[in-house]
C-alpha cells in the first residue's frame, strides 16, 4: 500500500507534457568547405511543432519550399531575398528546400520532420542537374539514399 501510494505521488509529480518544441538554424552561405553557394547544415532531423530559422550569413540568399518537394497539402513557404524567415513545421514529411537565386548551382537542404519515409518523388521529377546531385549526396549521407 504505502508503495502504490508513493508511485501514485510519483506519477503526479512527474509531468507527461510533450517534449518541449525547439528552435533549429541553419545559415545561408556563399561557400563553406563543401562547396559554393550551401545551407550548413544541409540536414535536419526535427520533432512536428519545431521552429526552423534561417539566418543570413551572408547576403543574397533566401529559403522557399520547392514545388512537389513538400508532405502532402502542405503549403509549403516563401522566404525573400536577405530575409530570415522562421518556420514552424507541424505537418511530418519531407521538405525541399532551395534558395531561389541559386537553386540551378545547387542550393538545396532537406528537413525531415519527425518519421516520414522518403517519398519515392524526392526529389522531385524536374530539379535542377546540380541541386538534384546535392540532393542524392544529403540523402545518402544521412541514411535515406536509393
Ligand atoms: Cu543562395
Amino acid at each position: 500500500m504505502r508503495i502504490a501510494a508513493s508511485a501514485l505521488i510519483f506519477a503526479l509529480l512527474v509531468p507527461s507534457a510533450p517534449a518541449v518544441a525547439e528552435m533549429h538554424e541553419v545559415m545561408m552561405l556563399n561557400r563553406n568547405e563543401t562547396g559554393p553557394m550551401v545551407y550548413e547544415p544541409d540536414f535536419l532531423q526535427v520533432a512536428p511543432g519545431d521552429t526552423v530559422k534561417f539566418i543570413k550569413t551572408t547576403s543574397g540568399h533566401n529559403a522557399a519550399t520547392i514545388d512537389g518537394m513538400v508532405p502532402e497539402g502542405n503549403p509549403g513557404f516563401l522566404g525573400q531575398i536577405n530575409e530570415e524567415i522562421e518556420i514552424k513545421l507541424d505537418q511530418e514529411g519531407f521538405y525541399g528546400i532551395k534558395c531561389s537565386p541559386h537553386y540551378g548551382m545547387g542550393m538545396v537542404m532537406v528537413i525531415r520532420v519527425g518519421d516520414a519515409a522518403r517519398p519515392a518523388s524526392f526529389p522531385a521529377d524536374n530539379v535542377p542537374q546540380r541541386a538534384r546531385k546535392r540532393f542524392e549526396d544529403i540523402l545518402g549521407r544521412n541514411g535515406f539514399g536509393k
